[in-house]
């Protein structure tokens, strides 16, 4: 990355003249293992810490054993009509038990002099760097607090240096919500923390309920957290509470690390020489070699690797460094009351791949409901895992958004899967395979959930991360990754549609029993019911895997026979049907929606995230996903952050870039925080991916056979530029525009292979050979070259 203007540099960051007041405010930082919310107080600062194997619970076996008994009946009562009694048969025999939390790991305190005024306050998070810096005026001294989490070296650091001769005086302290003790480590200037997470939460209240949550003996997870202080001058030294002081000082660099006994999803925690507190050491005893200036370089070095790929800039650069003069929360006010900020929605955008990379490291734990951070013993949903939308939306803008190693640990994630899961499939429901339901935990819970068969009752959860396997193929056409990571899992978890497959009353086969994630019909009875054969949402992902699985063993040369079995399948699977309305139906037969606008729209799967229907190959049935849209928006559809975020990308897909753009208007007007966290309500991140991969979707689309540049540009965006995009095939995207029409474009082929690009909008394409491409027409790249659009 070139070195950037100013304009620039303001439009990647986040900023406040006032200490944040709530969690809500404050600012993320995280390495996608250890993460820190950071107010900015100067009194009194906190940095709200986590990490990301610290959990509720331990490895138990979560199987139902008596569901499979069930199968059969339910699938009887499904065919003869009775939806409401199998749904009833399913909620009081098949279903298992709820998932564990993610936990806070707790605070470090710092406090400064209470007795003199502040002035010259500004705090700010530089996405460019990944750190926040906080300055103030203490008196006549001015300060300089900056906080980071380096990927490379595995600390959190806060550094504070005086500008002048003030000494700085402060204290530091570390504390849980958690049961924990705090003390001084070895050596003068380090404070240990130790402490445990509970062995289960029994309930999610949203709030905190002490009753609910269990320490039993010997279960459950322990945590260190260490800090470690370097000194310019003055003294440090620790009291038996674990309170450091330092005095004196020059500058201070405060080093933090955390690390749980954690032992992988299938351990007793403690077990294979987990040890936090060697952990914790060896990563201090580093980064205190390296210093502070040593540990910042490694980390803007190694962030910027990331961070720098993709450049977006939306309106003029300098209506961009005026809006940007304006602190985020009061532009946000102001953009809520209407004002016109293209560069807050390309804020958005770098934002939703900054908590990418924060939240999402290869090695680390993917991101959950709430990436990494979370201060409550008790989260909403328990902060898990939801694989029936949440945690795909998460990855939604990883490979579109040049982040293709941060989708690394969802494939770990699914690689644990289908180890558990191949049990589920077995017990649960007599088939080979894999398969997982909808809340899935640091155990890797793959069983139905308690509560009600709407949600819990989903053994499409595996199809659907499965996606992101062949995706991330697709985007980086790498044959290892197919062969070693990718074909595997997507077999298991094809094996397992297969069996779980049967035959409906017409010979048809469809899924039974069946739901349509969170949503219910009206019976015959007019009662509410979730529990059918067939929902639309589970064919088209079944047929979507299926048809990956005989694509990616056709280019691998492998499995003949089997191919040949999908194929089979194929054919005989039913298919999504048009209802007497236009609409694309929900469920197999046209049954009245129970919430007509309902927040999820998982039958239009098939058009975003998936491909089989398209405004180009089948037009009828995209006017039917527009008919289906408008109906589900006119009801209030689209309400929850991510709810509105797919309302983006499925009318990018539609090419009604205007329409997008209300909705890209709604999310940050209606459902975000002042530290521009989504507000599902509550925060939750997945509105904050959703709407990043959104923005990339309206620019740049590449899932009908070629690349279409600027396909639904609204008209707030009249000029812009982006670079780093990244397309399936192996292509790399830049593009200018003005007054809504494309200027430039450049393409660059990593994998070789043809290309065809469209929106060219009269430009042709440069071949090396002096010859040019014109829209819609396939040439051949070679690898490592770019071609010019002009
Ligand atoms: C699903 C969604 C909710 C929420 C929760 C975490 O249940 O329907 O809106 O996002 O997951």
């Amino acid at each position: 990355m070139g070195k950037l203007s100013y304009s620039e540099q303001a439009s990647w960051k986040l900023w406040y003249d006032r200490p944040a007041s709530r969690w809500e405010e404050a600012l993320p930082v995280g390495n996608g293992r250890i993460g820190g919310m950071v107010f900015g107080g100067v009194h009194q600062e906190q940095i709200a810490l986590n990490e990301d194997t610290l959990w509720s619970g331990f490895p138990r076996d979560p199987q139902n054993y008596d569901a499979l008994r069930h199968l059969g009946p339910a699938r009887e009562l499904i065919f003869a009509g009775k939806y409401k009694d199998a749904e009833r048969l399913i909620e009081a025999k098949m279903l298992g038990r709820r998932t564990e939390s993610y936990q806070p790991l707790g605070h470090l305190r710092l406090e400064q002099r209470e007795e003199e005024s502040v002035g010259a306050y500004r705090r700010e998070l530089d996405l460019a760097t990944g750190i926040a810096v906080t300055n103030y005026r203490l008196g006549q001294a001015e300060y300089a607090r900056e906080v980071l989490v380096s990927a490379v070296d595995q600390v959190l650091a806060v550094h504070l240096a005086a500008l002048g001769d003030r000494p700085i005086d402060l204290a530091a302290l570390l504390d849980s919500p958690l049961r924990h003790r705090a003390g001084g480590g070895s050596g003068p200037a380090c404070i240990v923390m130790q402490g445990r997470a509970p062995s289960h939460i029994a309930d999610n209240y949203r709030g905190d309920h002490p009753q609910s949550v269990l320490y039993e003996e010997g279960l459950g997870l322990t945590f260190e957290v260490h800090l470690r202080v370097l000194l310019k001058g003055g003294k440090a030294e620790v009291d038996d509470s674990g309170r450091l002081t330092v005095q004196g000082a020059k500058e201070v660099t405060l080093l933090l690390a955390a690390a749980t006994n954690f032992a992988g999803y299938d351990a007793m925690p403690g077990s294979r020489g987990a040890n936090p507190a060697e952990k914790c050491a060896a990563a201090l005893d580093a980064a205190a070699k390296l210093g502070y200036r040593g540990l910042r370089e490694r980390h803007a070095e190694d962030h910027r690797r990331l961070f720098g790929r993709v450049e977006l800039q939306l309106g003029s650069a300098s209506a961009a460094a005026d809006r940007a003069a304006l602190p985020t929360d009061e532009r946000l006010v102001a953009y809520r009351s209407g004002a016109e900020d293209p560069a807050l929605e390309a804020l958005y955008f770098h934002y939703g791949r900054y908590l990418l990379m924060a939240s999402s490291r290869p090695g680390t734990e993917a991101a959950h409901l709430q990436g990494i951070w979370n201060p409550h013993v008790q989260p909403p949903w328990n902060c898990g895992y939801t694989t029936n939308i949440n945690t795909q939306v998460n990855y939604w803008p990883a490979e579109v958004a040049n982040l293709s190693e941060c989708h690394e640990p969802l494939f770990e994630l699914i690689r644990d899967l289908s180890v558990t899961g191949a049990r589920t499939a077995r017990i649960h429901y007599g088939c080979r395979g894999w398969t997982a339901h909808h809340n899935v935990d640091l155990w890797r819970q793959s069983t139905p959930t308690d509560g009600e068969a709407s949600w819990a009752f989903w053994p499409m959860g595996g199809v659907w991360l499965c996606r992101h396997l062949w995706e991330h193929y697709r985007f980086a056409p790498e044959e290892a990754f197919l062969r070693e990571t990718a074909y595997p899992l997507m077999k298991g978890a094809a094996e397992f549609c297969r069996d779980w497959l049967v035959s409906g009353p017409d010979g048809r086969l469809v899924t039974a029993p069946s739901t349509s994630p969170e949503n219910k019909f009206l019976t015959a009875e007019g009662e509410p019911c979730s529990v059918s054969a067939g929902s639309t949402m589970d064919l088209f992902l079944i047929r979507e895997l299926l048809e990956h699985a005989v694509q990616a063993a056709e280019l691998l040369g492998v499995d003949g026979e089997w191919r040949q079995a999908l194929a089979e399948t194929l054919e005989r699977l039913a298919e999504q049907r048009i209802g007497p309305d236009g609409r694309l139906q929900e469920w197999s037969e046209p049954f009245a929606e129970a919430e007509p606008g309902h927040r999820h729209v998982s039958h239009l799967y098939g058009f975003y995230p998936g491909e089989a229907i398209t405004l180009r190959q089948t037009p009828e049935l995209a006017e039917a996903v527009r008919k289906t849209l408008d109906a589900r928006i006119q009801n209030g559809g689209g309400h929850t952050g991510w709810s509105c975020a797919w309302l983006i990308n499925l009318y990018a897909r539609l090419g009604e870039g205007d329409t997008a753009h209300r909705f890209i208007r709604t999310l940050l007007s209606r459902s975000t925080y002042p530290n521009l966290f989504d507000d599902h309500p509550p925060f939750q991140i997945d509105g904050n991916f959703g709407g990043a991969a959104g923005i990339a979707e309206m620019l740049l689309q590449s899932h009908m056979d070629g690349i279409d540049l600027l396909p639904a540009l609204p008209k707030s965006w009249a000029s812009g530029r982006i670079s780093g995009l990244r397309a399936r095939g192996g292509f790399t995207v830049g593009m200018t525009w003005e007054d809504g029409c494309l200027t430039s474009a450049s393409i660059t082929s990593a994998a070789g292979g043809w290309c065809t690009v469209r929106g060219l909008n009269g430009l042709k394409v440069g071949l090396p050979d002096g010859s040019t491409a014109a829209d819609g027409v396939r040439f051949r790249t070679v690898a490592g070259t770019s071609y010019w659009i002009k």
